[in-house]
């Protein structure tokens, strides 16, 4: 089944690397047609080119846009060489057959992240190449199709030891070459659904049954028809027995999972998850300076603060225990005073938009410590989680819903909170979000001092953020003066009295229990401030 390549048609934007193909060509002595430059750069490798002009009788017009858009070129990629018809056709029409195509694209992708203007984005979206592409994939038959510089080495092989491609091998490579154009398009609507949006012109015309077929798409256009770059395998995932990737969005760049590594081993699976869950944290409180310290995605120390190092010193002093092998997250340059601290703490991983220099030099004396760098705050505006079978997709948490507003709280127990405390409660309801439910949290002086995670039941929540807030070294009762949240309503009364038994002064809560009464009347009676919200932050 294998074919002797013959014959080639060679179009790549790239050209590094083809310097094996024309060897390869030279001495197997292959008919190679091909474009301007590539054409260019194969006669500078001393290949004897036959430029694609030639072949169509057309010139290279339209500033490259009509180059291999012809019937001489298409007719020679798609004759199925094992039918006869096809075989006696292209004869009669004077056409010669092509055993290989070779091409790589336009770099849509790369266009876009540079920032170049609509024109100049448009004028990358490749036609003529998809179109050489899958049509060579299509006749798979008898033509071969190399679409990943990676493979110019095998290919060169094959047209050098004269046997081409077997039929299976042809097969994968046209399967392959599908896969680049799907994903090739995939990026082009991913950029044009944010660039060029349903315009109300047409949404005025729209019936309801379109709209509501439409709604997933406008709501989600980057799940919709999102491709992901694989840019690395990582060594293991969440356990050493599971196999890991990371895989990037191809137009963006800047944003964490694009984070600078600027020290330390490469990051692991739950680097990413860990350091992802602490870099959105810290910035819930912008445009205040806020560290995050985070251990298995939940925080174990969140606090803010006039300085970098203020804030790190209040949210490692939360749980110190917690701390030791998490990862930290500031929303500020890290300062020298930060660093020294850090200095002397067991960490994973530090992410922050920058680094002082001399903080950066302390920094990077820790061998195992993973120093990231990311420029760009949180841009995460959908959450994906996969099921069996399927994909659940939700818009992503932040606090900025109405209820997120203390201007719309509304008090339903005790004195109205002064200042400082009204700025706790405030600190603790933004904190809250990144805590995964059922989620109780203590805090004081816009720091947490307690944190009570993941449990089934909202009471042993409570009795962990007051346990937690409790037992530090010299024995100091934090809990006493202190405010506390509560990611979603009081079920009952019992895991609130918990927190009035340990005496915080004010608590923050959505409400909308059925025993919301129950809740507000044990508040009443321990003289414990209430608010509610009216919004939820569960966090699974
Ligand atoms: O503008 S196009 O869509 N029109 C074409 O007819 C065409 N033919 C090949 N772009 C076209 N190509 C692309 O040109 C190829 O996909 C390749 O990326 C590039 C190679 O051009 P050159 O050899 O001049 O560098």
């Amino acid at each position: 089944t294998s074919r002797p390549i013959k014959r080639a048609l060679v179009s790549v934007y790239h050209k590094d690397g083809i310097e094996v193909l024309a060897e390869a060509f030279k001495k197997a002595g292959t008919a190679v047609v091909s474009t301007g430059s590539t054409a260019k750069k194969l006669q500078e490798l001393g290949v004897d080119v036959t430029p694609v002009e030639k072949v169509t009788g057309f010139p290279e017009s339209l500033d490259g846009r009509v180059k291999t858009l012809d019937p001489h070129v298409h007719a020679g990629i798609l004759a199925d060489m094992t039918n006869p018809e096809h075989v006696a056709q292209l004869k009669e029409l004077g056409i010669e057959p092509f055993d290989m195509v070779v091409v790589n694209l336009y770099p849509f992708a790369d266009t876009v992240r540079s920032g170049a203007n609509e024109a100049d984005t448009i004028e990358k979206i490749d036609i003529g190449g998809p179109s050489m592409v899958r049509g060579a994939a299509k006749n798979s038959a008898t033509v071969a199709v190399i679409t990943d510089k990676n493979d110019y080495a095998l290919a060169a092989e094959r047209v050098e030891n004269g046997e081409g491609f077997t039929l299976a091998e042809r097969r994968y490579l046209a399967a392959k070459a599908f896969a680049h154009t799907a994903s090739y398009d995939a990026t082009i609507i991913e950029w044009a659904r944010t660039a060029w949006p349903k315009p109300d012109t047409l949404k005025d015309l729209q019936t309801e049954e379109s709209a509501a077929a439409e709604k997933d798409a406008e709501l989600f256009p980057q799940t919709y028809t999102r491709t992901w770059d694989k840019s690395t395998v990582l060594r293991y995932g969440e356990n050493s027995h599971q196999e890991a990737a990371l895989y990037l969005d191809p137009l963006s760049s800047g944003d964490f999972a694009h984070a600078e590594l600027l020290h330390g081993k490469p990051m692991s699976y739950n680097n990413y998850v860990d350091a992802d869950s602490a870099w959105r944290s810290c910035w819930d409180f912008a445009p205040r300076i806020a560290v995050a310290v985070v251990k298995h995605s939940n925080p174990c120390g969140l606090a803010i603060g006039d300085t970098v190092a203020e804030a790190h010193r209040k949210a490692h002093a939360c749980d110190p225990m917690s701390a030791y092998g998490g990862v930290i997250a500031a929303n500020a340059t890290v300062s020298l005073e930060m660093a020294q601290a850090v200095k002397h703490i067991f960490t994973e991983v530090i992410v922050a938009p920058d680094y002082e220099p001399e903080a950066l030099e302390l920094l990077k004396t820790k061998k195992n410590l993973r120093i990231l760098r990311v420029p760009t705050k949180p841009v995460l505006d959908q959450s994906i989680r996969q099921i069996d079978g399927g994909l659940l997709v939700q818009t992503t948490d932040r606090i900025d819903a109405p209820g997120d507003d203390p201007a719309n709280w509304q008090l339903v127990s005790g004195e109205a909170a002064d200042a400082a405390t009204l700025k706790d409660l405030e600190f603790a309801w933004k904190a809250i979000r990144s805590v995964k439910s059922n989620a109780i949290l203590i805090a004081h002086d816009e720091a947490t001092v307690g944190v009570g995670m993941g449990q089934v039941n909202r009471v042993d929540s409570a009795k962990l953020a007051v346990e937690r807030a409790n037992t530090l070294a010299d024995g100091a009762n934090r809990t006493k003066g202190s405010v506390a949240a509560s990611d979603a309503f009081f079920p009952f009364a019992d895991g609130f009295q918990i927190l009035a038994d340990a005496g915080v002064t004010a608590v923050v809560q959505p409400g909308g229990s059925i025993r919301d009464e129950e809740v507000i009347e044990a508040a009443k009676k321990a003289g414990v401030t209430m608010y509610l919200t009216g919004t939820r932050h569960f966090f699974h």
